[in-house]
């Protein structure tokens, strides 16, 4: 016989997976664990009877010879009545998970690194041109959903993406989805809140607002970050830090928000072994203690690490400037041959006199005019950023005077040149560390 099961504590990815399977393998028993959290309980008291699912002992684990693990591969969370399993030596195992750990041996390995189990199946099911019912399509999105925090985790790949579309198209019910996934501010959250504002400790340091605040949790609560969120607005300060103390599992996962171009949240919790952007960020700590914890995201904070990128340290450089006397030709050429869409224009003593952009060649109407200076069509409207400005600032003058590129200037000379696509490289957080 063909068993497939998945993690205990089933969440709606779970469940949805161990459905999808039975698509895939439609002689297989969907074995479902003892333990399934709230939401699924919920979902199940009226679905149930749908998918025909099985109870771990009701199945002769003697005559199982198959088993296909869904969302996990390790024996540990299985439900327990199923561990006997570990021992039969000729058990062919099949495993689909996005879960990179797991010590359970697989004939058939399939892991992706992917928002949730449920999208590898539903491609799976899509390949196989499988027919799905509507409710089997809104399940199979709820799980995506809920891995993916409704596909804004940044876990969310593509795939995922993808798969939601197929299933929306499949008739996935909105509705039904609205009503089983935990509200995103539920009670739980509000109380959270609450107790974070009554004990938030609000100081200064280095001249910007900071609140913290800690918390236990009883096990995993959902939409930690936007309880950070609101946090912050509430407290109206430049910089929020939460650390959440999962008391189970025994880890901290800490919580940044900044308001602030100063403050980069994301260098903070990489630096914790997180990451995150320059407004907000997060990192998961295990087994540390909450006060030593925020003692060093303090230091951290005070100690000059966190502060943004500057402006020089993102910009191009060494900046390749033409003096204002050179023929328009030959600016053109040079302009070509390096693959730019334009360079500053600097006078005998360097000073920055204009800039030139491929735009302006469309002022050449006569070829004669090649022979002309390069300041005779050059744009004289010169915005430069000094190089202690950050890279919110330079965005925001790219965006205020339509312009591209912007010379960085550091006592009244060019040191660089800042690009629109050096400020996406910081704002998309590819930077190399
Ligand atoms: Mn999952």
């Amino acid at each position: 016989m063909k068993i497939i099961t998945t993690h205990k504590s089933s969440d709606f990815d779970a469940l949805a997976s161990l459905v999808a399977a039975t698509l895939i393998y439609p002689d297989a028993k969907p074995v479902l664990p003892g333990t399934v959290n709230a939401n699924l309980k919920n979902f199940l008291a009226i679905h149930k009877d749908l998918f025909n699912l099985w109870e771990p002992n009701e199945v002769n684990l003697d005559t199982v010879d198959t088993l296909i693990c869904v969302d996990t591969h390790s024996w540990s969370r299985l439900d327990q009545r199923l561990s006997v399993l570990s021992e039969k030596s000729d058990l062919e195992v099949i495993v689909w998970d996005h879960h990179e750990e797991g010590d359970i041996e697989a004939r058939e390995l399939h892991l992706a690194q992917i928002g949730s189990t449920a999208t590898m199946l539903v491609q799976q099911i899509e390949k196989e041109r499988k027919r799905i019912t509507p409710i089997q399509a809104t399940l199979f999105l709820i799980g995506i959903y809920e891995d993916t925090g409704h596909l804004t985790y940044p876990s969310t790949r593509p795939e995922d993406a993808y798969a939601a579309g197929f299933l929306l198209d499949r008739k996935a019910d909105l509705n039904i989805l609205g009503t089983f996934l935990q509200p995103a501010y539920g009670k739980k959250q509000k109380d959270i809140l609450f107790n974070m504002i009554q004990e938030g400790e609000r100081s200064e340091f280095n001249g910007f607002s900071l609140s913290v605040s800690r918390v236990e949790l009883d096990g995993r609560v959902e939409n930690l970050a936007m309880v950070m969120q609101m946090y912050r607005e509430l407290m109206n300060v430049d910089v929020a830090i939460g650390i959440f103390r999962d008391v189970p599992k025994d880890n901290c996962m800490v919580i940044g928000r900044s308001g602030v171009d100063d403050i980069n949240i994301g260098v903070l919790m990489r630096s914790l072994g997180g990451g995150g952007h320059p407004g907000a960020g997060s990192a998961l700590v295990k087994g540390a203690n909450p006060d030593a914890l925020l003692e060093t995201v303090l230091e951290l904070l005070k100690g000059n690490q966190y502060s943004s990128v500057m402006l020089s340290d993102i910009m191009s450089y060494p900046v390749i400037t033409v003096n204002a006397n050179t023929p328009v030709g030959d600016v053109a050429m040079m302009l070509r041959e390096i693959g730019c869409t334009g360079m500053p224009v600097v006078d005998d003593n360097e000073n920055l006199v204009g800039v030139v952009s491929r735009r302006d060649f469309r002022k050449v109407k006569k070829s004669a005019q090649m022979q002309s200076p390069i300041k005779a069509i050059m744009s004289r409207t010169i915005i430069t950023i000094d190089y202690d400005k950050s890279a919110f600032e330079a965005a925001r003058l790219m965006i205020r005077h339509d312009i591209g590129r912007i010379p960085v200037m550091k006592e009244g000379k060019i040191i660089g040149i800042i690009t629109r696509s050096d400020a996406m490289m910081y704002f998309y957080d590819l930077l190399p560390d």
